[in-house]
């Protein structure tokens, strides 16, 4: 069976807007309310994706978990992009929005949708400007696609929290020796390419691969990305996750954000950012 169904509410937020991709025993679960995806089942009841029991979308809050969209600036506003240093929201203008439904297809062995948004408030751009994210969901995986046409200055990101069990027995690999400490403000060079978080952890690795695997007990987790130039890993750890009104105290416990991300702000580009998630159990 392949179908979309546009549905109103998930998991708790029972009054999201939201569209229901089904193909096989695979489904997916996206939020119009920040073109989120809240949901990734390769098979019922096995969620690839995070998302908070305090996620909240009410007072523009931006949902915390599944894949947040960050555009057009990651992080606070670099002041290229806020020329008239003003207050801006973290991670970009488009987590709180409502997207529109702008295409979707099925096909027998795929289902896709895109989302548009189209912004005329840009703070250092005049005029307007349109993005799409296009999920695409297959038997096997599920890819994000955030796309413009239009050459500008911007940053972007996937900020995808996974949904991995428990923190401490879980591995990042294939990852770059070289990275940002943001936790730390240095540059560390690193022995290995693998990374078991242990303490709050947010670091930027520059140019990595196209292919990260992430491992759980019983589970690996193929991320594969595209037109990114970085990679952010993000766990608040104890002490921030309680700072944070929509995580649970024990919440950093059970997920890791992996984010493909396309941070340099050297020249006006295009963009077509992509992450492609695929499951594969292990025997244990
Ligand atoms: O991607 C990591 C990060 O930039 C962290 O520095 C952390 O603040 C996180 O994103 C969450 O940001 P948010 O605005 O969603 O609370």
């Amino acid at each position: 069976m392949a179908q979309i169904i546009s549905q109103t509410g998930f998991a708790h937020l029972t009054d999201l807007p939201c569209f229901r991709l089904q193909l096989g025993h695979a489904t997916a679960v996206i939020s119009a309310y920040g073109a989120q995806l809240l949901s990734y089942c390769p098979h019922p009841q096995q969620e690839v994706l995070w998302l908070s029991s305090e996620a909240t979308w009410h007072n523009h809050t931006a949902i915390r978990g599944g894949v947040p969209v960050c555009w057009p600036w990651f992080g606070p506003a670099a002041s290229q992009l806020n020329p008239d240093n003003v207050s801006l929201p973290n991670h970009g203008l488009v987590r709180n929005r409502l997207w529109q439904l702008e295409a979707h297809q099925i096909t027998a062995d795929s289902i896709s949708l895109t989302l548009l948004i189209t912004l005329n408030d840009l703070p250092y751009i005049d005029g307007s400007c349109e993005l799409r994210l296009t999920v695409t969901l297959t038997e096997h995986q599920l890819t994000l696609r955030l796309h413009c046409n239009q050459p500008m200055l911007r940053q972007a990101a996937l900020h995808s929290y996974f949904n991995i069990g428990n923190i401490r027995h879980t591995t990042v690999s294939r990852l770059p020796r070289r990275y940002h400490d943001k936790v730390q403000q240095t540059i560390v060079d690193n022995a290995t390419t693998e990374l078991t978080i242990q303490e709050e952890t947010d670091r930027i690795y520059q140019q990595p691969g196209a292919e990260l695997l992430i491992q759980t007990p019983g589970q690996h987790l193929q991320l594969k990305q595209h037109g990114h130039d970085a990679t952010v890993v993000w766990n608040p750890w104890q002490q921030k996750s309680r700072q944070l009104s929509d995580v649970t105290d024990d919440g950093y416990l059970h997920f890791v954000c992996v984010e493909s991300a396309s941070l340099s702000l050297a020249q006006a580009d295009t963009l077509d950012l992509s992450q492609t998630l695929s499951l594969e159990r292990v025997d244990a």
